[in-house]
């Protein structure tokens, strides 16, 4: 839609540089024309506008002298901007931007680079229809300040993980076998793609910093500096996974004590050279104490002490800390009833609220255990109103599927997004992370061919940019932008089956994938390791804490207060009350909350046996249902998509079958309950 357009560009920056190129690029492609304000004054009039305001002189009242505007640009931007003050829009941000359109010209108002680019990524989106009738001026702001990506790629190719540590889309973009990529063409594809969901962050190595990640902060520091040079076009600030030992295992010295001198002083040093190479670069992100990671723990310390030695570090630079709160003893006593994985980040993090430094961001994942198919919202997201807090999502589909089954997972997300943790102020978790450090994911990126793998994986990606930009979107808007923007409608033969096709196939899919899992939010039942498949005993008996305690009698975890872990007293009320009494704890929560009987009876009228039942047939029935839907589009989608995806869904009706029949077989001869509709359960 833009290519066809006769554009005008107006500012300067390196991001106006960024959109002037791709609508140049999209103008030599279509046919239309680009130039930069200020050139050939004897050119016919403009169709499109994209203007930084503060590049333009006050708007004059009334209209401007036609000599001076030959090609009407000036006219329509004055338009708009009269329009934005008279409806007292204010200032449009960081990053935000209005789309109007004025008589025949669309225009893109921003204050900022950033703030255009992402308007141009808007008219993208918008297609033909920006181009449409004259409509007055719709202003976009993001509600989170930054949306960022976690990359778990190792630099070396890790013995047991690979080149990507839960990566399930081939190699890493940045790091191969040791050495940086160097494939340029590709990270600034990567980056111009992230700009277009709306991500703004980046941090380029695992969280579990082996050594030659950990050299990244030194003497491997221009490696890091490559990335930021490619992502920072277009708007993307690249942040560094650091190990807490540094100052030992790099600087040498005998301790990483964070009340050390020495060791204050050595990450001064240190992030001080980190600035002076990458000038924007965007902080540090930490696991400490955590599945064998060194952290304060080992000097007496607490997690605030450690996370503000590096926050004072980066403050000079404008630098912040992503201090990560999954923490929790990988090797507990399992015949220890009492010890609850769920309560350890609540446990470890809620005494330190107020003690941190304004450029810590306490980065939680969602759910109290680990990024499972259901899980309550974590309580530590409302229990430190004194700290800034950054929710994490996991966009790599460790837990739901691995990039082999379809899974689109935003409407888990913006379910997430909407709840509300605290009943004082009602504020949901959006405005909590909006409020504090914003939303974080693990990426699912790698070198694929279609990047995620999956080729319908890609839609988590972009999903995860746009809720981040705006929770309030409906995860199947969100989807549709998706499919316009992947398979363009216009070039498709039937459009509309596409769309509801892969609306059909996908719109549920995350609830199909819970059916044939692990139930009513009991989690894991996964194979131990690698984390695909079931095996319904894999970490029964393991110190990793994960536990579903079925027996003969019954099945579940009991977290209450009353007879349980106690687990359920860290949420404030309503939702302590709500998740302790069995009658009102809801039935996909059930599990992981309580301990009943197989004859328990759901809410939904069901019992919990003949529910494990029913959903595992179901879900095989919706996997097999995607099948026969999908072969719908044989003729509709590029050939190497279809083929990708059929592969995929094969696999994943396999696994569905596989989870099927292994979860009913448990549970009918942990019980001995027969199916109510005689259907065999081996
Ligand atoms: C778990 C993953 C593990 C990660 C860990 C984390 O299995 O590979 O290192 O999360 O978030 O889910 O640090």
């Amino acid at each position: 839609a833009i290519g066809t357009r006769r554009t005008v560009v107006c500012g300067e920056g390196l991001l106006v540089d960024t959109v002037f190129a791709e609508v140049d690029r999209a103008a030599t492609w279509y046919g239309g024309t680009a130039r930069r304000a200020g050139g050939d004054p004897g050119l016919p009039a403009v169709d499109l506008v994209l203007a930084l305001s503060c590049a333009l002189p006050s708007p004059r009242p009334g209209p401007p002298p036609a000599e001076s505007d030959p090609d009407g640009s000036s006219a329509a931007i004055d338009a708009v901007r009269a329009e934005l003050g008279a409806a007292g829009a204010g200032p449009l941000g960081a990053e935000g931007f209005a789309v109007a359109r004025h008589g025949a010209v669309t225009v893109v108002l921003a204050d900022t680079p950033a703030g255009l680019l992402y308007g141009l990524f808007d008219l993208v989106r918008l297609g033909e229809s920006g181009f449409g009738p004259a409509h007055p001026a719709r202003v976009r702001r993001p509600a989170m300040a930054r949306r960022m990506l976690d990359h778990w790629d190792n630099v070396d190719v890790h013995p047991v993980m690979g080149q990507v540590e839960r990566g399930y889309a081939g190699g890493s973009i940045f790091w191969q076998a040791g050495r940086p990529r160097r494939d340029e063409a590709r990270v600034t594809a990567y980056a111009r793609l992230l700009a277009a969901c709306g991500i703004n962050a980046v941090s380029v190595n695992n969280v579990n910093v082996h050594a030659t990640e950990a050299r990244l902060l030194t003497e491997r520091l221009d490696d890091v500096a490559e990335i930021a040079d490619l992502l920072r076009p277009y708007g993307i600030r690249v942040h560094l996974a650091v190990t807490f030992a540094a100052p030992v295992v790099l600087g040498g010295l005998p301790t990483a004590d964070p009340l050390d001198p020495a060791v204050r002083a050595w990450w001064a040093e240190t992030t001080e050279r980190v600035y002076a190479r990458i000038p924007d670069f965007g902080g540090y992100l930490v696991k400490a104490d955590s599945e064998g990671q060194p952290g304060p723990f080992s000097y007496g310390r607490d997690h605030a002490d450690g996370a503000n030695v590096l926050a004072e570090a980066l403050a000079p630079g404008g630098g912040v800390v992503h201090w990560r709160a999954f923490v929790y003893n990988h090797r507990q006593d399992w015949r220890d009833r009492s010890t609850d994985r769920a309560r350890a980040a609540f446990d470890h993090f809620s005494p330190l609220d107020g003690r941190f430094q304004d450029n810590v961001i306490v980065q939680v994942k969602h759910g109290p255990l680990d990024f499972q198919t259901r899980e309550p919202v974590s309580p530590v997201i409302a229990a430190m109103p004194g700290t800034r807090l950054a929710v994490e999502f996991q966009v790599t589909q460790e837990y739901t599927g691995q990039q082999r089954h379809v899974c689109y997972l935003a409407p888990w997300w913006s379910e997430i997004l909407r709840f509300a943790p605290r009943a004082d102020d009602g504020a949901t978790v959006a405005e909590l992370a909006a409020g504090g450090g914003g939303l974080v994911a693990v990426s699912n990126v790698g070198d694929d061919e279609f990047w995620t793998g999956h080729p319908l994986a890609q839609a988590n990606l972009y999903a995860f940019g746009r809720l981040a930009w705006d929770p309030e979107l409906r995860p199947q808007a969100v989807l549709d932008e998706w499919i316009d923007l992947t398979f363009d409608p216009a070039s498709c033969p039937d459009p509309e089956l596409l769309r509801r096709t892969l609306h059909e196939i996908m719109d549920d899919s995350w609830r199909t994938y819970e059916r044939y899992t692990a139930p009513l939010g009991v989690g894991f039942m996964v194979r131990p390791g690698h984390h695909y498949g079931p095996d319904v005993d894999g970490y029964e008996y393991t110190p990793w804490g994960t536990y579903h305690f079925a027996d003969r009698d019954g099945v579940g975890v009991d977290r209450t207060r009353a007879t349980g872990t106690g687990f359920t007293g860290q949420y404030p009320a309503p939702w302590s009350q709500v998740y302790e009494s069995l009658d009102r704890c809801p039935d996909e929560l059930l599990l992981f909350f309580h301990h009943v009987p197989y004859h328990h009876v759901l809410r939904s009228g069901s019992t919990v046996i003949q529910h494990i039942y029913d959903t595992h047939f179901d879900g095989v029935r919706e996997v097999e249902a995607m099948c026969r839907r999908w072969e719908w589009l044989a003729r509709l989608v590029d050939p190497a998509v279809y083929a990708r995806v059929t592969e995929r869904l094969t696999e994943q009706l396999r696994c569905a079958r596989e989870w099927r029949d292994q979860v009913n077989a448990y549970f009918h001869r942990k019980s001995g309950v027969p199916d109510a509709h005689g259907r065999p359960l081996h």
